[in-house]
């Protein structure tokens, strides 16, 4: 070896040397400087962040006179949830909503009971109103076939498929797929926030999520993306395939078919949007589109011959019927429910810092091997 390759063989052995030392006895350098650190900066590079005029603009106490959104908070819940119900609207008003006191909608298929309505009154000084589902928004539709509805749940009870034996589940999936933006309460808004029982926020969220999703004419907003889990929807892609190819018409283009589909649109890959969180655009549900693919979707049956969910059927008709820009994902909104937590990263502007956040940006879902935030940053880097 010739005495120049030597020097630089020694440079280079220092180089690493050092790195090593370094790593081991500071734990700073060595977290900046691991590889999956490194690869998770790259990996969320895609990810928009909220401007820096949405939070100056927020207000800082409880203004009344700063623009609103026409917007609501929406909770489907059971008396027997009361104790999941506070714990969650409690965080939600904490880490955002006292300042901006947008309303508060429960509903329900049966009355609200007096402690219900009590106990949750008291946590926000937001308006809040208690709605009952009608019967036909909430039960098994007359022209599902009781018997093979009932075997149906048996089979999948014994299959061990979560929910499998639910009624109710299957109603609760129904209502949340095509029914809760019907309910006479929600007509007069155009935005929700859908928040269900124990759920956390564990960032302040010190800009306005509503405002964001009008001002950049935002449809859809969410903070978990995940698998579905097979044996709950085994005809529900054919289904899919069957409205799409009969209304092509409904077909964005330049939507998020790659975030559902791994093979162009022939087979459905199960991920989709985790539905308990969602920010949406009231709008999308009531436009033709929606309509014309639910009313399908619920004519198969399968929400009660199968167990298909509202997240599934909402986070594919998002990914074909809109353009994928109009679908946001949330970062800065720290979120759990169990067992999954989404929590803003410390790289770049470090969002965890900035938020106050409560929740362990190591153990964050984004990149778990059951997450598909790969497959969202795909349609995002095509
Ligand atoms: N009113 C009512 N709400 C329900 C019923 N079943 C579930 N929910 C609500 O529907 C949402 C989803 O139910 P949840 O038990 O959290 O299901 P999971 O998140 O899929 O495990 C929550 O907001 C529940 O409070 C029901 O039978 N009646
Ligand atoms: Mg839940």
């Amino acid at each position: 070896m010739n005495t120049p390759a030597r020097y630089l063989l020694l440079v280079l052995g220092i180089v690493v040397s050092l790195h090593y030392l370094l790593s081991f006895t500071h734990e700073e350098y060595g977290r900046a400087t691991s590889f999956s650190n490194i690869a998770s900066q790259f990996r969320g590079q895609g990810h928009a962040s909220i401007p820096e005029d949405y939070y100056s603009a927020a207000p800082t106490s409880n203004a009344t006179n700063t623009e609103r959104a026409n917007a609501t908070f929406v909770f489907l819940a059971r008396n027997s949830d009361l104790s999941g119900v506070i714990q969650s609207m409690r965080d939600a008003e904490d880490r955002f909503n006292h300042k901006h006191n947008y309303p508060w909608v429960f509903l329900n298929e049966e009355p609200f009971t007096d402690e219900f309505k009590k106990r949750v009154s008291v946590l926000t000084k937001a308006p809040i109103e208690f709605g009952l589902i009608p019967k036909e928004h909430w039960e098994q539709p007359s022209f599902i076939d009781v018997d093979r509805a009932t075997e149906s749940r048996k089979k999948m009870e014994q299959d061990n498929i979560i929910y499998g034996g639910s009624l109710s589940y299957r109603n609760m999936c129904r209502f949340n797929s095509g029914f809760f933006y019907r309910h006479e309460l929600l007509q007069k808004y155009r935005y929700y926030w859908r928040v269900e029982p124990d759920v956390h926020f564990h960032c302040d969220i010190d800009f306005d999520p509503f405002l964001f999703m009008q001002r950049e004419k935002k449809v859809y907003g969410f903070t978990i993306a995940i698998y579905e889990f097979e044996k709950t929807i085994p005809t529900l892609w054919n289904a899919v395939k069957e409205f799409a190819k009969a209304h092509p018409q409904y077909i964005a283009n330049d939507n998020a078919m790659d975030f559902v589909s791994d093979t162009a649109g022939e087979t459905y890959n199960l991920c989709h949007f985790w539905s308990n969180f969602e920010i949406a655009d009231l709008d999308f549900w009531r436009g033709d589109a929606y309509s014309a693919f639910f009313d399908f979707l619920d004519q198969k049956g399968g929400f009660h011959y199968e167990r298909w969910g509202d997240a599934p059927v909402h986070s594919i008709a998002a990914a074909l019927f809109l353009p994928r820009q109009d679908i946001h994902f949330f970062n800065e909104i720290g979120y759990e429910h169990n067992p999954y937590t989404h929590c803003p990263s410390t790289a770049g502007d470090d969002k965890w810092t900035k938020g106050r956040c409560a929740c362990d940006p190591n153990r964050s879902f984004d990149y778990d091997g059951y997450s598909c935030m790969r497959q969202w940053d795909r349609v995002n880097a095509a």
